[in-house]
């Protein structure tokens, strides 16, 4: 039998799970990515998607970038040529160098998001663009930055949420507006089965966990906050609301009285599109006991999200939700929960001017401006796929007077247009810290194979661009060995070899309550229902019972979600999940497909005043009538303009966020 080595590790990608991995190399040196049988989450099984990319792409030499590039052709030609490391850091740091003289840093953009989730590789390069003083893109607005600010109107906080050891003791989860059989397949297959809680799902599209809840309602999409003003409405009828918690911690509730009181059952199913009777047992259930309140990333990517994060979040306020076991809400758990220090680890301290910001709803037109924007990095991030205006951003990527540095793993679409490539290397390949943003866990990312080809971690990348600058401060070439260790202790644990040798581990051994002291870190340490803040801003004082116009005649509204099969773009130049995918096709309901005289497979246009794309029709009475769907994020180049051409970038009611599902489209055969 041959030898086996096993390395254990995690995956670090933008997803609730944070699976254990371990990584099997056989003597003869071949390597198994599995799921690792001891991890509570994965429980021996990675999802599909990581299965196969692991061992495929990730794996493969051909499908890697392995060397820096440098551009040989016009832009977009994907003309490159091979260049030393030295030789391409000294391009950029004199490129840089020659914008930072002529325009000044603020002319230096960069985007990033969350391609890995691991800590150093996400956060380190930070202190190089704080140092040189570059511009920024708001990363979450790409995402999810409506429902922080939301969040953070109302409870002060968006990233402190329940701890989900909880479920044991609740009589109710309510998951509204996330997909976990797609985004977080383990808490769909265990977490949410084996709770003795009954599970209700709030999602326009019956899908996989919708089906198997204990009740799953199914508004009409933008139409939740009326939805939520309708459970409240049970919730005050049926004495299912906390009013001394109501008293002692929360300002604002008498302002709801009106809108409460017109929000009865038959109010919301005629603005909601849930039968009334559903209403009444949803809101039974959820009063009936502690519950929790699972809010997704997909609910707030709509153009009222800030607003109706605001009226759902009301519910645990008013049923008293907090500090005591089976109780509370989540959204994301972020890594100062547990402790992360991201000033440390990010050291904005080193910069030196004011960070200039923009939305990426902005993104086409600040890169079409040179008098702002003369050079972008790009790292972590996929923008021509998972942007909006894809067709425009295709063609301002092409600008030959944008100097553009790409780092990723593979050439992306966003890697054809830059100026220079450079191969990042996957987090199989050098140690990381992981904290999960569902579990309150601390996890190693542990080598586990040597870098393909001349592929760098993102920090040496860093490191080696400060050294090319002349920087000398040594938060910039601090070594991965120390900030981990750093890290680790902020995060509770002896060093990193001990978190090595644990592996994954409870930051607080028993589950922690949320908001135990019940003290709420907004201006008046209470939960703000009214917020003087949010008035200020521009927003109503208490959130509005609102719902979107439905769409125009003829024409349906596109949710385009996650993809069981990707992880946001990643992954599709993978043959075998390419052969998956197939197709780009877009699902409605059977009557919508029968009005426009379509069947199943048929070739049709999807088309918007931004732009038309080719998709196939598939047949889903799992969807409303009125809703298309068409999962994001596939690559243009393997198979034309994608879902974001038709996404115009309209911004969200807060923080310039994405209201991607907010689109309307129309459908015709070709
Ligand atoms: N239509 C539509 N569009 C959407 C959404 C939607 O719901 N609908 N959702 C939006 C959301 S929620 C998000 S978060 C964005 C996500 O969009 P992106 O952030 O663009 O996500 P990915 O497409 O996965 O791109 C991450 C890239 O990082 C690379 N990468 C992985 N690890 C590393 C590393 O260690 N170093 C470097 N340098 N690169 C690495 C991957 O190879 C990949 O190319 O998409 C948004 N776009
Ligand atoms: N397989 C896979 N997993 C992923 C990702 C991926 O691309 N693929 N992406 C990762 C990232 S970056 C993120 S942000 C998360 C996102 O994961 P989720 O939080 O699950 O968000 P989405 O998949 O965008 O949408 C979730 C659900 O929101 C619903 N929705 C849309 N509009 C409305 C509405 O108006 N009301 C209600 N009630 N529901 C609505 C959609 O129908 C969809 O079922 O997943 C992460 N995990
Ligand atoms: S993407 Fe999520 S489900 Fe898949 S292996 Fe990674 S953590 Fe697990
Ligand atoms: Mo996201």
């Amino acid at each position: 039998m041959t030898q086996k080595t096993i390395i254990k590790t995690t995956c670090p990608r933008d997803c609730y799970d944070a699976c254990g991995i371990a990584v099997v190399t056989s003597e003869d040196g071949r390597i198994k990515v599995l799921g690792d049988p001891d991890h509570a989450v994965s429980r021996g099984a990675l999802c599909g998607k990581c299965a196969i990319a692991y061992n495929g792409a990730y794996l493969d030499p051909k499908a890697r970038l392995t060397q820096p590039l440098l551009r040989s052709g016009p832009k977009g030609s994907g003309q490159y040529r091979p260049v030393s490391w030295d030789e391409a850091v000294q391009i950029i740091a004199e490129q840089l160098q020659q914008i930072v003289a002529e325009s000044g840093p603020e002319a230096i953009w960069h985007t990033h998001y969350t391609g890995t989730c691991s800590a150093i590789a996400g956060g380190f390069p930070q202190r190089f663009f704080h140092k040189l003083g570059a511009s920024e893109v708001d990363p979450d607005s790409i995402c999810n930055a409506a429902g922080h600010a939301a969040l953070g109107y109302l409870y002060g906080t968006s990233s402190d949420g329940f701890d989900p050891r909880m479920a044991k003791d609740a009589a109710c989860i309510m998951v509204w507006g996330a997909n976990p059989s797609a985004s977080a397949p383990h808490r769909h297959k265990y977490w949410l089965k084996e709770t003795p809680a009954k599970v209700i799902v709030i999602d326009p599209v019956r899908h996989e966990t919708a089906d198997q809840a204990d009740l799953h309602l199914q508004p009409f999409p933008g139409s939740d906050a009326a939805l939520a003003y309708g459970l409240l409405h049970v919730l005050v009828r049926e004495k299912l609301i906390d009013q001394a918690f109501i008293d002692a911690h929360t300002i604002g509730w008498d302002e709801l009285a009106p809108t409460i009181a017109k929000a009865d059952p038959a109010w919301t199913e005629a603005a909601t599109g849930v039968p009334a009777a559903d209403i009444i047992e949803a809101a039974k259930i959820y009063g009936g006991g502690p519950a929790l309140l699972w809010l997704g990333q997909g609910l707030q990517r709509q153009p009222m999200g800030g607003n109706i994060f605001r009226a759902i979040g009301l519910l645990p306020a008013a049923t008293g939700n907090f500090a005591k076991p089976g109780a509370g809400l989540l959204y994301l758990n972020g890594g100062a929960k547990r402790g992360t220090d991201g000033d440390y680890l990010e050291a904005p301290h080193l910069r030196s001017n004011e960070r200039q910001v923009v939305s990426h709803m902005d993104l086409v037109d600040l890169l079409r401006d040179r008098s702002r924007a003369r050079a972008l990095f790009t790292w972590n991030i996929n923008i021509a796929a998972s942007n909006p205006r894809q067709a425009d951003l295709r063609e301002t990527l092409n600008s030959d007077d944008l100097f553009h540095v790409a780092i990723d793993l593979f050439p992306t679409d966003t890697v054809d247009h830059a100026d220079i490539i450079l191969p990042a290397a996957s987090f199989l390949e050098f140690d990381d810290l992981v904290t999960s943003y569902f579990d309150l866990t601390v996890s190693p990312q542990v080598t586990a194979k040597a870098p393909m080809g001349e592929a760098l971690p993102n920090q040496e990348i860093f490191r080696r661009l400060a050294k090319a600058m002349g920087y000398a401060d040594a938060e910039l070439f601090e070594p991965d060995s120390a900030i981990l260790d750093n890290l680790a202790r902020q995060l509770g644990q002896k060093d990193f070899t001990a978190l090595k040798v644990s592996g994954t581990v409870q930051r607080w051994a028993q589950p922690v309550m949320q908001f135990p002291d019940l003290k709420f870190p907004t201006p008046s340490g209470k939960i703000e229902i009214a917020s003087r803040a949010a008035e200020e801003a521009g927003f109503p004082l208490v959130p509005a019972a609102t719902v979107d116009a439905r769409p125009a005649k003829g024409h349906l509204r596109l949710l385009s979600p996650a993809s069981k099969w990707l992880m946001n773009s990643s992954y599709h130049n993978d043959p075998k999940i390419g052969a998956k995918l197939g197709l780009q096709n877009v699902a409605m309901h059977p009557d919508d497909a029968a009005a426009r005289g379509l069947t199943a497979g048929q070739p049709v246009r999807v088309s918007n005043s931004t732009g038309t794309i080719d998709m196939v029709v598939e047949l889903a009475d799992t969807l409303p009538r009125g809703v298309a769907l068409a999962a994001k994020s596939r690559w243009p180049k393997l198979g034309g303009l994608t879902v974001n051409a038709l996404n115009p970038g309209t911004k969200s009611d807060m923080a310039e966020s994405s209201s991607v599902h907010g689109i309307e489209v129309e459908i015709a055969s070709i």
